[in-house]
């Protein structure tokens, strides 16, 4: 398996992946998807790693599915895309969510296709105003997948998500983040500052309180009020009994600034 078609670089709490086939915009070939799946479980069990960052070499972040594999050059298929979409992407898409770490999405450039949703699966997306986000598929003949259909209309309601998927125009950053398809968009050259910052900044934080959170938030997308309440309650207890919780409340008994080890 080619293994620097995704870099994955772990230091002071982050564990930095890039997407790395800039020829083809970073889209996405079997291996280097295989090889996403690696590195997010090795992001996940080391506990050194208490963020991901989630990145693409070149002038693109990723133009999902690499379309010279999926279909030949000679326009024949190749692949069986259920099988296809159940080994590659489906399982990239649920390690995001399942990872009990912030994993932050640095959107350096066009994200396509797959390549766009798999940035909608991170928990905090940052963009590069050069940055757009494309649905892809129907200029093509096809569906949103990993998860597009999931995602969209939660983060940017039903009137906008099926416009972004019937038309498959682009949307700029500073748009994306006007809807709140995104979190933020940062100013073109500064997303090392705006994007990878934040997941230092996280990585500084009550790890396993983040993790729970990001689990909260998700619970909350199938649950009635009353399910998520009785969540809250229990999922608090959980982090009442962290270290960091012991911490925080120290530190600010002291008036001090509080040291989170992430546990
Ligand atoms: C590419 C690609 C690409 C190969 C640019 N593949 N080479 C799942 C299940 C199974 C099968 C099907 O798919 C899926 C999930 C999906 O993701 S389906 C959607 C696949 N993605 C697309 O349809 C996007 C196709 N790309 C584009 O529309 C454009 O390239 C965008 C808008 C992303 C960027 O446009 P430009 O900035 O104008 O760049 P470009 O088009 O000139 O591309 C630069 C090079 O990258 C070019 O190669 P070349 O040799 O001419 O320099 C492209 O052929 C190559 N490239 N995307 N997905």
């Amino acid at each position: 398996m080619a293994t620097t078609s995704i870099l994955y670089d772990a230091a002071g709490g982050v564990a930095r992946i890039t997407l790395n086939r800039p020829e083809v915009l970073n889209s996405f070939d079997t291996p280097m998807a295989l090889r996403l799946q690696e590195a997010l479980a090795e992001a996940s069990k080391d506990e050194a790693v208490r963020a991901v960052y989630l990145t693409g070499a070149g002038r693109a972040f990723c133009a999902g599915q690499d379309l010279a594999e999926a279909v030949g050059r000679d326009g024949q298929d190749t692949i069986n895309f259920t099988d296809h979409l159940r080994r590659t992407y489906n399982p990239i898409v649920q390690a995001i969510r399942a990872l009990p770490k912030p994993v932050v999405c640095g959107v350096n450039g066009v994200a396509a296709g797959a390549g766009a949703n798999i940035a909608l699966a991170c928990d905090i997306v940052v963009a590069s105003a050069e940055a757009s986000f494309l649905q892809a598929f129907i200029n093509i003949g096809l569906v949103p997948d990993s998860g597009g259909t999931f995602f969209l209309p939660r983060l940017v309601g039903v009137a906008r998500a099926t416009a972004m998927m019937m038309l498959g125009q682009k949307i700029g950053a500073q748009q994306a983040q006007e809807i709140g398809l995104i979190y933020k968009v940062v100013p073109a050259g500064t997303l090392e500052e705006g994007g990878f910052g934040i997941a230092r900044q996280l990585a500084a934080m009550p790890t396993k309180a983040l993790g729970l959170i990001k689990k909260l938030v998700h619970d909350s997308l199938k649950n009635t009020l009353e399910q998520q309440l009785e969540s809250e309650a229990a999922v608090q207890q959980e982090a009442s009994g962290t270290a960091d919780f012991a911490e925080g409340v120290r530190a600010f008994l002291a008036k001090r600034k509080p040291n989170f080890a992430g546990k």
